[in-house]
């Protein structure tokens, strides 16, 4: 091969494979089947004080910062009293917590009342997985 044809070829190579970079990140990080996220701490309908340490749990998925690209991780996002669930294929905003360091855990001050707690798994970008991967929503009472 000439030194213009290898010049060619690696171009060539170089462009189909950032072709296939831009298609996959177009793409939202799947999960795998088994995936789970939970929240170990509190449990619902329980009664807890003001100050709230709630502990994240994920089976099937490892935790990674935000920014890291990694097949079948994520990191966490809490959303307390949210009553719609973050879009499909979008970056998630302010409106929730980001845990971009990969914590599995917080501590929050909540108001006395009825809350409602619920974690959603985004990938590097805060996207949320395809097929999502979210925990139940637990409603606890502050006091
Ligand atoms: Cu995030």
């Amino acid at each position: 091969m000439t030194n213009m044809k290898k010049a060619l070829a690696v171009a060539a190579a170089a462009i189909s494979a950032l072709g296939l970079a831009a298609t996959l990140a177009a793409q939202p990080s799947t999960a795998p089947e088994g995936a789970k996220v939970y929240i170990v701490s509190p449990q619902h309908g329980d009664t807890v004080g003001t100050n709230v340490t709630v502990v994240f749990g994920l089976s099937n998925m490892g935790v990674a910062p935000a920014g890291i690209a990694m097949p079948n991780t994520g990191h966490h996002h809490l959303l307390i009293n949210k009553e719609e669930l973050p879009a499909a294929g979008q970056p998630m905003g302010a409106d929730v917590t980001h845990f971009g360091l990969g914590q599995t855990q917080t501590s929050v001050t909540l108001e006395p009342g009825q809350h409602t707690l619920q974690l959603v798994l985004g990938d590097h970008l805060h996207i949320p997985h395809s097929p999502p991967v979210m925990s139940e929503k637990i409603t606890i009472t502050v006091e």
